[in-house]
């Protein structure tokens, strides 16, 4: 995994060198070379990961609860995770505020507002989400990659199994088989890592463009801020404090799993990546981390609310709109729910975002103002977001252990 990680990482260095020259060549050439070369390149790499997902999501969720010795385990579980999902969403939420308010990235008056404009991509109402999460038809859960529907036909799965134990060791045998394949498959896709990575960010810098890039470098530094102060503080607090284990010790073993976060911009897409790593490098079982991560890469985007708080700040300071604390409450609340009813795809915080503008009173177009630097965000906030996910499955298989042990005791 080392090796492979370092591969990445000079591929993503390369890209963004090549990116940033790409910015020095006619922009039809560019387009043609993204159009022609970057694009297929870095989209074959992403559907190449995506295509491991449901499998990987369905089987390693009915064979972690199949093998649960207390079913009901996955309660107590899901309990957990849920509130420390909200509750890390709300914090990150309220640094991204706070700093959006201290730095004030967007003077009134730099931004051209006038020709600012943006179309939104209607996101799903939150309500049909939750009421939707038992599938009316598990086939089309799966077809359609519905990842909290797919949660939930596993989940039901799993406990069928596990209750009709001797019944079914044939078909239990054949989801680990599954998993072995899947697992073997995963490795394939990632020697093509590398690949995808370096036309995936060579894309994204060269469509910013330096110009772009410049223009927009507070609004980006308050992000970045927003997102290492979450990962330094907030998860770092979590694993000493709650998990009772190094922070640093966590990042980096999680490290290789973050670098394909920020290469594909999408947490689902990771997920095969982001629980072998959980697995494999950080000890997580399998049952936590199949449940915890799959159940955060749809609902828990810490990243992505920051970038939520930021940029809420930002076009409310572009237009010259003072937000009241009561506004600044609906921010949180609003993102917090929003980040609930949205996969973990390439963009999807812009959908959301539209939502959170609209529940403010905002201007929606102010969102044109930031579209040129979103691909890069979006890369950092994804690495975030999945880090979130794993911190999460960390602390609850240490507190699940630690009950096991006092259990045995
Ligand atoms: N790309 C999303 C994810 O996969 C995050 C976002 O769009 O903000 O987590």
């Amino acid at each position: 995994m080392e090796n492979l990680t370092k591969k990445i990482l000079i591929a993503l260095v390369l890209g963004v060198i090549v990116g940033l020259i790409l910015n020095f060549v006619p922009s039809s050439l560019f387009r043609v070379l993204d159009t022609y070369l970057l694009g297929p390149v870095g989209q074959i790499f992403l559907n190449l990961i995506q295509m491991l997902v449901v499998p990987i999501v369905f089987i390693s969720i009915a064979l972690g609860t199949a093998n649960l010795k207390d079913p009901a385990q996955m309660g107590r579980i899901g309990g957990k995770t849920i509130v420390f999902y909200i509750v890390t969403t709300m914090i990150a939420l309220v640094i991204g505020l706070s700093l959006a308010y201290f730095i004030q990235p967007g003077q009134e008056g730099i931004f051209n507002t006038e020709e600012a404009e943006y179309q939104p991509e209607e996101a799903p109402p939150i309500m049909d989400t939750l009421l939707n999460i038992i599938p009316d038809n598990p086939v089309n859960a799966l077809a359609e990659a519905e990842m909290l529907q797919i949660i939930a036909v596993a989940l039901f799965f799993g406990i069928a199994l596990a209750k009709l134990h001797e019944k079914t060791e044939g078909l239990q045998k054949l989801l680990e088989q599954g998993n072995e394949v899947m697992m073997f498959l995963v490795n394939v896709v990632m020697y093509t890592a590398p690949y995808g990575a370096f036309a995936l960010i060579a894309s994204a810098v060269g469509d910013a463009g330096i110009q772009g890039l410049g223009q927009m470098l507070m609004y980006m530094l308050t992000i970045i801020s927003g997102l290492l102060l979450h990962a330094a503080l907030t998860y770092s607090f979590a694993i000493k404090f709650i998990g009772k284990a190094s922070p640093y010790h966590f990042f980096k073993n999680f490290f290789p799993a973050m670098t394909v976060g920020f290469s594909t911009s999408s947490s689902s897409g990771t997920l095969p990546i982001s629980m072998k790593t959980a697995q494999e490098r950080l000890g997580i079982s399998k049952p936590v981390s199949s449940f915890v991560q799959p159940l955060g890469a749809t609902i828990n985007m810490d990243g992505t609310a920051i970038m939520q708080a930021v940029a809420t700040m930002f076009i409310a300071q572009v237009y010259g709109v003072d937000l009241a604390f009561s506004q600044l409450v609906m921010v949180v609340l609003t993102a917090t729910l929003a980040s609930i009813g949205t996969a973990g795809v390439p963009g999807v915080g812009l959908i959301m975002l539209t939502m959170v503008l609209q529940q403010v009173g905002l201007p929606v177009e102010g969102i044109a103002l930031i579209l040129g630097v979103d691909r890069i965000l979006d890369m950092l906030r994804t690495s975030l977001n999945i880090t979130g996910d794993a911190t999460c499955a960390f602390i609850i298989d240490r507190s699940e252990r630690k009950k096991q042990r006092e259990q045995q005791a």
